[in-house]
Order: C-alpha cells, then structure tokens, then sequence
C-alpha cells in the first residue's frame, strides 16, 4: 500500500553536515520525495511535533533539541511516498537510543547520547500512519506537497503575510 511518512533531518544532522549522507542513505527505499522545507523550528512547533511526550523527564531537552539549541537553529523536513513507506524509512533509520541500533543504520553510524541524556540520533520519522498524518500536516501545507494526500477544502487567508520587497 502507498504511504507518506515526515522525515526530518534533525538539527545535529545539519550540523554535522550529513544531509547528503541520509538523502543517500534514504534513497536506498527507491520512495519518491513530493516534499521538502528547511525550518526555523518554534517552540510551539516543537512542542507540538512531540506532543506526546510532554510527560517525559527529558521532554525540555528534547524541545532544545529539535529548536536546534545545541546546533543549528534549523531542520530539513521531507515527505517520501511510495510502498510501505513508513517502515521502509524506519528501518533504515534504525532504533531510537543510537546506541541499541544497528551500527550501520542512519542513527547507529551518527547518533549519539549526550551528557544532559538525550539521544541525538540525527533523523525523524513517523512511526505509523495515524502519525505520518498528523505530523505532515503539522509541517506541511497542501501546496508544499506535490499531490494530494489528504483531502483539502478551499479558504480564505486574511493573516498578514511576509512577501519579497
Ligand atoms: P522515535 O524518534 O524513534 O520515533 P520517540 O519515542 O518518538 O522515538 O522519541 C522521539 C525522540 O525523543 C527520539 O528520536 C529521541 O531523540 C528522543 N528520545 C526518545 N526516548 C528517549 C529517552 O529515553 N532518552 C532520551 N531521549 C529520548
Ligand atoms: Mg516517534
């Protein structure tokens, strides 16, 4: 079945300039790419991504990291599609603690756990489907994404707008 799954490059992967390395890596899946942004990440953004770790000891920390605190105040945020997207991208990501996943995986080759406990392990993606919507959504407008993955409606924006000089 076809899937969409959000990637981000984290802020240590920018950092450690390793965009080109995890594009290569991630195009072992043969998935099409049908969206991608750098982001300033907020921390309301920030705050909503991980929503559902508020409770945990390391969230504030988390948020720092993904604002890009302790690197670069940026990320690089892609939708692939295709097959089974969203495992396909996950296992080569590997496991989440950089330290327990396969050493050949993007996050057991670069991540790392810090001295403050958080796994800088370099790369995001969704884990499931309920998720990848979410989560595209979240980081993306329908006009970023170059087809139609969720249903969309027509309105009027009257929010004040940055545009070229
Ligand atoms: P995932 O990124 O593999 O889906 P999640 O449980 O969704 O894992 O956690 C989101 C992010 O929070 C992880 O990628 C990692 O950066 C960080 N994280 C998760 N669990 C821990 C932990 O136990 N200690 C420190 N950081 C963690
Ligand atoms: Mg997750």
């Amino acid at each position: 079945m076809n899937q969409a799954t959000l990637v981000l490059i984290k802020p240590d992967g920018l950092k450690k300039s390793l965009t080109g390395n995890i594009l290569t890596r991630l195009s072992e899946t043969k998935l099409d790419i049908v969206g991608a942004r750098i982001v300033k990440v907020s921390r309301e953004l920030a705050e909503k991504h991980y929503a559902m770790l508020k409770d945990k000891p390391f969230f504030e920390e988390l948020l720092k990291y993904l604002m890009g605190e302790y690197h670069k105040k940026k990320v690089m945020a892609l939708v692939y599609y295709g097959e089974d997207a969203i495992q396909k991208v996950r296992n080569i990501c590997g496991s989440t603690n950089p330290e327990e996943a396969d050493p050949v995986s993007i996050r057991g080759a670069y991540g790392r756990i810090t001295t403050k406990g958080v796994y800088e392990n370099a790369i995001h993606a969704s884990a499931n489907p309920e998720e990848s919507e979410r989560e595209i959504k979240l980081w993306f407008t329908p006009e970023e994404v170059i087809l139609e993955l969720y249903p969309t409606k027509a309105a009027k924006k009257s929010v004040e707008a940055r545009i070229w000089a």
